[in-house]
């Protein structure tokens, strides 16, 4: 088993335009300065949506079911038994990368560990800003949450949203474990509790306590075939990622990341790493890119094939 490198993006999922370009800039940035090892690693086939932005709850609904079926029907045949590194846009596309996984490793026991200082675990049916970017992992355990609705929705758009639900893989919630979490709204906060899902917040990280998180996880995904590691970059700090569409302070250091994921890819089956939501067009003097390519040098030497 090899890593690939893949780019496996689209940007309707949030508010702001730039996550495309992102995922692109990353690409660049690694292929144009040479960084070992990913310059070597053998690049996928692209998957990327390109549609523009929308306001109709229906079609963005619509784009984004395409797009998770392009990821489990076109883009998971290609993967094949590799491991890969995906360089993608906003969060909303984890549901396809999801839907891929799910296929490729069908029967295998697969574990999502999700960094993000957001639980993504929003529904149409509750969502306040509509933007699926919030939604991925409700999509995963396949949620409504009409229990703490804040809106009715229409026929069309309940069908569409079981055929997301329907096709963007199974997820238990005993097979998600969330680190970095720290603004939640409360149907997200009602959801982790009714589903009983394993959440270590910014708060609780001690930086001094790296093992102490580090064992928390490789307890948690003892016995699992698959890791799908999805990283969004707004874990951090928001003093290190200026680029991103909702930067949160209070955060995780990259120093933290590096040495956790250290020990995560030295313990445990990581095939798929993602990394999410890095937005150039916000970036602060490419202080946003420093720390991204900061985490990959640190974690290098996983990805040799
Ligand atoms: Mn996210």
């Amino acid at each position: 088993m090899e890593w690939k490198l893949a780019i496996v993006a689209r940007e309707d999922g949030g508010r702001s335009s730039g996550t495309l370009a992102g995922a692109f800039a990353l690409f660049n940035y690694v292929w144009f300065n040479d960084v070992k090892p990913y310059k070597d690693l053998g690049t996928l086939e692209l998957v990327m949506q390109t549609e523009k932005k929308e306001k109709d709850l229906l079609k963005r609904l619509e784009n984004w079911l395409d797009f998770i079926n392009e990821c489990s029907e076109a883009w998971a045949p290609l993967v094949g038994q590799n491991k890969v590194l995906i360089f993608s846009g906003d969060h909303s596309g984890a549901a396809g990368i999801f839907s891929a996984i799910s296929r490729i490793w069908q029967g295998e026991k697969i574990g999502v560990l999700w960094i993000d200082a957001h639980a993504d675990l929003h529904t149409p049916f509750t969502s306040p800003s509509l933007n699926p970017h919030g939604m991925p992992v409700g999509a995963m355990l396949g949620l409504d949450g009409k229990h703490i609705r804040r809106r009715d929705l229409s026929d069309d758009e309940i069908n569409v949203w079981n055929t997301i639900k329907e096709f963007s893989g199974r997820l238990s919630p005993e097979d998600i474990f969330y680190l970095g979490v720290r603004s939640l709204e409360k149907e997200e906060a009602t959801f982790i509790k009714e589903l009983d899902i394993e959440c270590v917040s910014a708060q609780e990280v001690n930086p001094l306590d790296i093992h102490g998180i580090a064992n928390r996880i490789l307890t948690f995904f003892e016995g699992y075939d698959t890791i799908y590691v999805s990283f969004d970059i707004d874990s951090l700090d928001s003093f290190y990622v200026p680029g991103t569409g909702t930067p949160v302070p209070a955060g995780l250091t990259p120093e933290f990341i590096i040495e956790l994921l250290d020990v995560v890819f030295e313990q445990l089956p990581v095939k798929v790493f993602e990394i999410a939501e890095y937005n150039p067009l916000l970036d602060v003097q490419g202080r946003t890119i420093k720390t991204i390519m900061e985490i990959l040098n640190g974690l290098g030497r996983h990805f040799t094939s």
